[in-house]
């Protein structure tokens, strides 16, 4: 659990209203929103209203201007609650961060109020069938036409596809490569912009996934976010803190299926006495409290690296997610081994959190891709 007196005043009160919004609006509705696949856009324009949509841009610009540390904090308490839909609010910001930070004054203006208001809703677009890791080698292209792009290819597994009001893609404007790519708003009324069916899926089913299909797609040049070129950095750039925050909604999913097998072990009887008297299942909660606060700390210092511009920080965000989501996952799956078969119940949704977790390992670059980044640091010169 967060230890609340490490906090600021200000944290602490923003963690109490953050606390409260997921356990009245996320904890009880979780298991029948997971099982029934309903992506709640209402409880969303809720979250927006607290400030959620926008939390770590700048307020100048209809944001809520906090850190990457409050960020985690906060991504933390939405995955206590919800983690899939913790992690559509995250890619959500992650899209508004991207408009904020490489946009100019005029995308700013049109896109960054009604999406901090959480009202109309984004989706962030590099992964296609055919480049997930490899996501340099993405094939849709954005051929310049006059004053307008026209786009052309598909994306893959595309979170809030079909919902959201805008989809910032990275297609390519130029040669092979990362230097070929180029950011481009591409709003949902567009001609030629169409949607695959809903992806059936192990977890995350609080949000939809689909596939995003480009048929001669117009949309004018000022649509795009920085320079020519500049499109995959921008996509890396964000990613760095869609990291964290995906690996923060997995702690939360994790804390609380810690929070549960401790309760559990308490009220639970077996050979006359409380699972709790057993020292086996004790060491259990010991190894999973440690994991778990281990995971906090390398996630907060991540955090800290992107609020003070480290040089290394695509290298730190890499680690921090590549631990804490493993860390998360085990938390979960350990808990649902100390629920016995009620762990694999739906109605006490453990085992949602373990679906929901296991995808945090594949997602946002997978785990093997972080390590990859992190070797590759260890091996610079
Ligand atoms: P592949 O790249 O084909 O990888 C297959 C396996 O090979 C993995 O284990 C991988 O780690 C391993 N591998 C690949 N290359 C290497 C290497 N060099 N060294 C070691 N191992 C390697 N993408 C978006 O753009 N936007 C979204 O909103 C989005 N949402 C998603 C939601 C869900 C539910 C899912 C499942 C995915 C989502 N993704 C999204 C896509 C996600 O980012 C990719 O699935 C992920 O990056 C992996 O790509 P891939 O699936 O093509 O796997
Ligand atoms: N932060 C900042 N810049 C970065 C960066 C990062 N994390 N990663 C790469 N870059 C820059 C890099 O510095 C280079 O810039 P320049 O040439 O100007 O110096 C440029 O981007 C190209 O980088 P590389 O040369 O490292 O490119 P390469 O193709 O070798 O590998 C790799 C890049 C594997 C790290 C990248 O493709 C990657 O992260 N793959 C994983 C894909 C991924 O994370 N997908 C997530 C999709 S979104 C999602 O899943 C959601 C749920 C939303």
């Amino acid at each position: 659990m967060i230890d609340l007196r490490k906090l600021t005043d200000d944290q602490r009160a923003l963690v109490e209203t953050v606390r409260h919004f997921s356990e009245t609006a996320l904890v009880p509705y979780a298991n029948e929103r997971d099982q029934q696949k309903i992506f709640p856009i209402d409880v969303l324009a809720q979250a927006g209203e607290l400030g959620l949509g926008a939390i770590y841009t700048s307020e100048e610009h209809c944001g809520s201007g906090l850190t990457r540390a409050d960020t985690a904090i906060i991504f933390e308490e939405l995955g206590r609650g919800d983690p899939a839909l913790a992690a559509y609010i995250s890619i959500h910001n992650m899209v508004v961060w991207m408009i904020d930070t490489f946009g100019n004054d005029a995308q700013r203006a049109k896109w960054i109020p009604r999406l901090a208001s959480m009202h109309e809703l984004s989706s962030y677009c590099l992964t296609e069938p055919g480049a997930g890791s490899d996501a340099a080698a993405l094939t849709t292209t954005a051929r310049r036409d006059g004053d307008e792009y026209v786009i052309n290819g598909s994306k893959q597994f595309i979170s809030g596809a079909g919902t959201s009001r805008v989809y910032l893609v990275m297609a390519r404007t130029g040669g092979e490569g990362a230097h070929g790519v180029s950011a481009i708003l591409v709003p949902a009324e567009s001609d030629g912009l169409n949607f695959g069916v809903p992806e059936k899926k192990m977890g995350w089913n609080t949000q939809p996934t689909r596939a995003v299909m480009f048929d001669d797609v117009r949309v004018p040049v000022e649509n795009r976010l920085g320079d020519e070129g500049q499109g995959f950095s921008i996509a890396m750039r964000g990613l760095n803190g869609g990291r964290l925050n995906i690996a923060a909604c997995a702690l939360g999913g994790a804390q609380w299926a810690l929070e549960q097998s401790i309760h559990h072990l308490k009220e639970r009887e077996a050979f006359g006495a409380p699972l709790a008297t057993k020292q086996a299942l004790v060491f259990k909660l010991a190894d999973m409290e440690t994991e778990l606060q281990a995971a906090r700390l390398l996630l907060s210092r991540a955090a800290e690296a992107l609020d003070t511009g480290h040089p290394e920080v695509a290298t730190v965000c890499a680690m921090a997610k590549r631990f804490v989501t493993d860390a998360a996952f085990n938390a979960a799956n350990s808990a649902l081994q100390l629920h016995g078969g009620y762990g694999y119940l739906s109605q006490f949704g453990i085992e949602r959190v373990v679906r929901d977790l296991r995808v945090h390992q594949i997602l946002e670059g997978t785990n093997e891709i972080m390590n990859v980044i992190i070797g590759r640091t260890l091996l610079e010169e």
